[in-house]
């Protein structure tokens, strides 16, 4: 089926889906003159979005129409990593790299290896036509675990899905425990519906090492230790059973594993919990008393707490916490991690994993490339990593330990291809660059992770240059390739229309208005019902116990215990600055103009130890790197705590590197995801260096 039409010939304003990584999936309207994007702005008709879009995306056309763009095809001539390219016509392109993969292929698909994650969210340019390709081919598959594997794993043994509260009754709450989230960046819209509870007298608590832009505006802050948020829930749980703020009706009819769970808190008074988490006990107690005496009561919780290596045990122990007091009786009570279980998405018919056939493919997981890249062919591991395709993604930038991301992207053996926007650090190592369409023009659709609506994206102007969808470019190899399965033909529209299934997304709807909202309940376990297979939300789990976990939540110690080594004293997270998304937008010039420069916020006595003043250069290192930014000496840090914002792009940082130099590969307890904020540091004054390009 053909699309039933182009980009609008005449002006118009038209109806999209934001489709960057945040949980508010905000419906666009962009205003088109000429076939020209003069304005995006948020659908005031959208109830979520209410006509209001972050100051990023605000700006997109700014980063639509960036002189920057890649519009063309290009071909490396230079050494990899230095980003000299000459210009190719598609034709050359494609046929080269479908011969390259062909080659590979017929020796071992399996080392070929896709790198893509939420550059993009939508159904269509995500997890379509890629997907089918590379199951056609039987290359590697990927373990997509870099951001959120660790929660929603969790999510999943506890309450039985990635389902939670409905975003907009927050507004309704008496008290919100706004739990490792810096909303005002991460969330606006959450926090919207967070500042209407605190007109009507709610109680906000912000969970969090860093005074960030939310705990500053939240009653009270509560600065633990990273990785120490299991070892706060349990003493939580220990002054409940204390103070019998339990309900009892609740726990015995919808939980399972209450007498084990009460026995491990019972263990962890408050006092024992103060020490592992650099709090005071009273305060642990008070927060205790809120959780047990106000109601209803709600917690969003978000990802970045589960980014230490007990997160996963951590999601575990917080998602207990609202059964114990019977909060999911209420709609506005409860905790809300992600929604996206909700979404009526059919992955099979989008992705066709049938494909493979009697194939099994290895799995390499995202967190680690660094080290996949340099891993050898072996018979346990299989082969060598001859060819790689990222799309969506700039692994680069974003994965942790970045030395080895980049000796292995400069392997000369190893054959790369990106399509992107731009010329990312990623692109820079490329044999091709391809460009891809942005969502302005191109088809897509859209659920969220932050609510609970599915969206249409539709293209509202012509694709820039020689630009072509993601789907697009996979259809043009699978043809290369001889795939000759019919749903290699199907095109960008037709996906939109296989995404979700016809019962649960009227798509006329979705066409007429551009958004849906799925029928999901207003209060989802208010009779319990959790999808698990007790249908009990499970403080035990059966199935961790089976694979030889812990089958109760506990505090499990980070890789990297703060106060644990002497020559790396200080314990750096490095969560999203707010102009930034991901590395996306590092390269828009008024946003990076808000930002500056990459920044180390350090707590003055931690700087005062070290001679370090507000504003000095300072470099910042431990055994995997090093890396040069500017110290702000600030109240946001707590002492022992440093925050090297992020996400910049190497190429702009003083030194050619990022904060994810110093991140390690080690993974997370559960859904093998990385640790980017269980890693200690030492700082000290940079001498040299003006920086070069700011
Ligand atoms: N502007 C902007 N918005 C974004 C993004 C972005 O990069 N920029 N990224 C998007 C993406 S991909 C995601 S996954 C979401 C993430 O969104 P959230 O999961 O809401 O996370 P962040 O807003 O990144 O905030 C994480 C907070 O966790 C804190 N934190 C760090 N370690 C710990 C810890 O051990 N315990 C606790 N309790 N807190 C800790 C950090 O200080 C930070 O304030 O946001 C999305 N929205
Ligand atoms: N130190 C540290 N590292 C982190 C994090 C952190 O908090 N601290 N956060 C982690 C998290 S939560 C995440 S989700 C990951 C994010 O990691 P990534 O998903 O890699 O996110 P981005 O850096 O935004 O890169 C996405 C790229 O996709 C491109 N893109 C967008 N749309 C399209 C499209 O339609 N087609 C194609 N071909 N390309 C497109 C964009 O131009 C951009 O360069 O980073 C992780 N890394
Ligand atoms: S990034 Fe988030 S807040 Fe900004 S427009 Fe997109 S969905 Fe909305
Ligand atoms: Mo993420």
């Amino acid at each position: 089926m053909t699309a039933p039409f182009d980009p609008p010939a005449a002006d118009a304003i038209v109806r999209g889906a934001c489709p960057h990584d945040c949980p508010d999936t905000c419906a666009l309207l962009t205003t088109v003159q000429a076939g020209v994007a003069v304005k995006v702005q948020g659908n005031p008709d959208h109830p979520h979005t209410s006509g209001v879009l972050c100051t990023k995306v605000s700006r997109y056309t700014e980063r639509t129409y960036h002189p920057d763009r890649l519009l063309q095809p290009l071909r490396r001539t230079g050494p990899k990593g230095f980003g000299r390219f000459e210009p190719v016509g598609w034709d050359e392109a494609l046929d080269d790299i479908a011969a390259r993969l062909a080659a590979i292929a017929l020796r071992d698909p399996e080392a070929i290896l896709p790198y893509s994650y939420a550059g993009t969210m939508g159904l269509v340019q995500a997890e379509s036509m890629d997907r089918r390709f590379f199951h056609k081919l039987g290359a590697s598959l990927l373990d997509r675990t870099i951001c959120a594997s660790a929660g929603g794993e969790a999510l999943v043994q506890t309450l039985g899905g990635k389902i939670g509260m409905k975003v907009e009754f927050f507004a309704e709450s008496k008290l919100i425990l706004i739990w490792g989230s810096n909303a005002i960046t991460s969330s606006l819209h959450f926090w919207r519906h967070a500042q209407e509870a605190k007109r009507r007298g709610a109680r906000l608590v912000c969970i969090d090492p860093r005074r960030s832009e939310t705990a500053e505006k939240c009653h009270e802050h509560i600065a633990l230790l990273p990785g120490t948020d299991a070892a706060l829930a349990l003493a939580l749980m220990h002054e409940l059973i204390v103070h019998d703020w339990l309900d009892h009706d609740y726990i015995a009819r919808h939980t399972l594993g209450w007498e084990a769970l009460r026995e491990r808190a019972l263990q962890w008074t408050p006092e024992r919990a103060a020490a592992v988490c650099g709090l005071d006990a009273a305060q642990i107690r008070a927060l205790a008393r809120d959780w047990g005496t106000l109601q209803p009561a709600a917690i969003r919780l978000n990802y970045g707490m589960q980014r230490t290596r007990g997160g996963g045990n951590a999601v575990r122990a917080i998602a207990c916490l609202p059964a114990l007091t019977g909060a999911w009786r209420h709609r506005a009570g409860g905790l809300l991690l992600s929604t996206s279980g909700a979404v009526p998405a059919c992955r099979a018919a989008l992705q066709r994993p049938d494909l493979l056939g009697p194939r099994r493919p290895r799995t390499i997981n995202m967190s680690t490339i660094g080290d996949d890249l340099l891993h050898d062919s072996s018979p346990a591991y299989g082969p060598r990593i001859e060819a790689l395709v990222v799309y969506n993604s700039n692994p680069l930038a974003v994965a942790p330990e970045s030395t080895k991301v980049a000796r292995g992207l400069a392997r000369e053996d190893l054959f790369t291809v990106v399509i992107e926007h731009f010329q990312t650090d990623t692109a820079d190592y490329a044999d091709y660059v391809l460009p891809a369409t942005t969502q302005l023009e191109h088809w897509d659709v859209h659920g969220s992770y932050g609510h609970t609506d599915v969206l249409l994206n539709r293209p509202a102007i012509a694709p820039r240059g020689e630009a072509r969808s993601n789907a697009a470019i996979f259809r043009a190899l699978a043809q290369r390739l001889g795939f000759d399965d019919p749903c290699f033909l199907d095109d960008d529209y037709t996906l939109c229309r296989q995404a979700f299934g016809h019962d649960a997304v009227d798509f006329q709807r979705l066409l007429d208005h551009g958004f849906a909202t799925l029928p999901v309940p207003d209060a989802p376990f208010a009779e319990g019902h959790f999808p698990t297979p007790s249908g009990r939300c499970e403080f035990y789990s059966a199935r961790l116990a089976a694979q030889g976990l812990d089958g109760l939540p506990d505090h499990l110690p980070n890789h990297e215990p703060a106060g644990s080594s002497a020559r790396h004293p200080l314990a750096m997270i490095s969560p999203p600055a707010r102009s930034f998304l991901n590395s996306t937008f590092a390269n828009v010039g008024s946003l990076r103009a808000a930002e500056r420069e990459p920044l180390l916020e350090i707590h003055a006595g931690d700087a005062g130890a070290r001679g370090i003043a507000d504003g000095d250069w300072v470099r910042v290192f431990n055994d995997r790197g090093s890396h040069r930014c500017r110290a702000r000496v600030s109240d946001r840090a707590r002492p022992g705590v440093v925050h090297g914002l992020g996400i910049w792009w190497r190429k702009f940082g003083a030194d050619g590197t990022n904060v994810n130099e110093l991140t390690s590969q080690a993974l997370t307890d559960l859904g093998r995801a990385p640790t980017f904020y269980d890693c200690l540091v030492e700082v000290e004054k940079g001498h040299l260096h003006i920086p070069p390009a700011l």
